[in-house]
């Protein structure tokens, strides 16, 4: 029998929830990493009031589609429209909403060519670090924080040119994040990245790990120059944050809600953090105020979890070619991410599989069976919604902008993304 998709996602969320597996109270590193919570949505314009609707279409229709394909979450989108208010009522304009990417082009034009001149060293250490800067990465992180950084130099009525400092965080966060990739594929073992052959299959991961520890020093020295010491501890935290969160992926949870927990706590430190603290840096580099920082914060909090969500489902819905490095990886590599922690509550013989991190020979194959008969990955995908509507929530304090609309605009590119 069919049932109804979204009374079926309710109820394994609020299993999870009443099994304390999403608690709005579980607090990971001073954050709160759990279920996004509804809020008020207080407003902070003074002369204007803002107003944002937006609605919902989950799916094509309410039922289970058994074998979800690459183009199942097309329909999927949360769509918007802003009406600006005068205060005596009046609407005085339809903003439309501006692709991310265009707005945020002119500041990330040269971002590659900057990164390679900060790597000011000859050798084929050069050749090596200079790899991944080829303009083939997304640049999503330094897009996020260029449109995060106008967003709040509009809202506090300055200028929405960005600020130097606050365009070095865009290449400093590209670095940072970089070098991770780097680390994680020598970890990984992995032989393809960004459909390129990893620095690890080239040079070796002696030289790997090597050339990521110096993008990282290099990303260090740019940091040191910015003069700011909050600004540094807030990126020695979302680095520290990148190593627990990669550390924590080596181990896991017998118990299934404890392994939720650990799931999402891990999910928030390996990616989100590094999100939430750039995005939190700009904000403090524009001189905002503690309340816009804390916006800033869990903007880049939950679009980042949202991202790796989604990460999590594309590992199962797209193609090797489309995804640039091949697709189960995270099942070979013996994680149990999202789609298959949800696909355990229909099917509990996955238990076992993923006690022993799908070791046997078979496990991988009937895990990835098992996945594709539950909804285990329109969960992750409802999930992933959630978070991005917590995520525009908290943009939409900021005052109306193009930069902010973008920031909204741009929680529908993650959830609709093919790679
Ligand atoms: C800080 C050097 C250093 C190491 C930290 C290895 C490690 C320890 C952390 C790994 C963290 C990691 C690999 C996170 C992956 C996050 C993720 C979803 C990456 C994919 O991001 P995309 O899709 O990739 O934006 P592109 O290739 O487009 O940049």
């Amino acid at each position: 029998m069919a049932l109804p998709l979204s009374r079926c996602r309710a109820w394994n969320v609020r299993r999870a929830l009443a099994g304390g597996v999403l608690s709005a109270s579980g607090v990971f590193n001073g954050h709160w990493a759990g279920l996004p919570v509804a809020g008020d949505g207080g407003c902070h314009g003074r002369a204007r009031v803002q107003e944002l609707h937006y609605y919902q279409r989950i799916h094509v229709n309410t039922t289970i589609h058994k074998k979800p394909n690459s183009s199942w979450r097309t329909p999927s989108r949360l769509v918007y429209t802003t009406r600006t208010k005068c205060c005596c009522n009046q609407v005085q304009s339809d903003k439309q909403y501006k692709d991310p990417y265009t707005l945020a082009q002119k500041d990330l034009k040269n971002l590659y060519d900057e990164i390679k001149r900060q790597l000011a060293v000859s050798s084929d250490l050069k050749e090596i670090c200079d790899y991944y800067f080829d303009g083939k990465g997304k640049a999503f992180r330094p897009m996020v924080v260029i449109l995060m950084g106008k967003a709040c130099n509009l809202h506090h009525g300055k200028s929405r040119e960005l600020l130097k400092s606050q365009h070095s965080v865009g290449m400093i966060v590209e670095m940072i994040h970089t070098a991770s990739l780097v680390h994680d594929d020598v970890i990984d073992g992995s032989e393809t990245r960004r459909g390129k052959i990893t620095v690890n299959k080239i040079w070796g991961e002696r030289k790997a790990i090597l050339a990521g520890d110096f993008v990282l020093s290099s990303a260090s020295m740019a940091l040191a120059r910015l003069g700011n010491t909050t600004v540094v501890s807030i990126f020695t935290r979302a680095i520290e944050d990148l190593v627990r969160g990669e550390f924590m992926q080596l181990g896991s949870k017998e118990n299934e809600n404890e392994r939720f927990v650990h799931y999402l706590e891990k999910t928030f430190k390996k990616t989100a953090s590094l999100i939430a603290n750039s995005c939190k840096a700009v904000s403090i580099l524009g001189n905002c105020n503690s309340e816009v920082q804390e916006i800033a914060y869990q903007y880049g909090r939950n679009l980042g979890i949202a991202f790796q969500l989604v990460d999590d489902m594309l590992d199962f819905t797209s193609s090797t070619n489309q995804l640039g490095k091949p697709t189960a990886a995270d099942l070979k590599l013996g994680l149990a991410t999202g789609p298959v922690l949800f696909a355990c509550q229909q099917f509990p013989d996955l238990h076992a599989l993923i006690l022993r991190r799908f070791s046997s020979d078979g496990d991988v194959d009937l895990a990835w069976e098992y996945v594709q008969q539950s909804d285990g990955v329109q969960q992750t995908c409802y999930l992933a919604h959630q978070y991005c509507q917590e995520a525009i929530r908290q943009i939409s304090m900021l005052h109306p902008s193009p930069e902010r609309d973008a920031l909204i605009q741009l929680t529908e590119i993650v959830l609709n993304r093919h790679k």
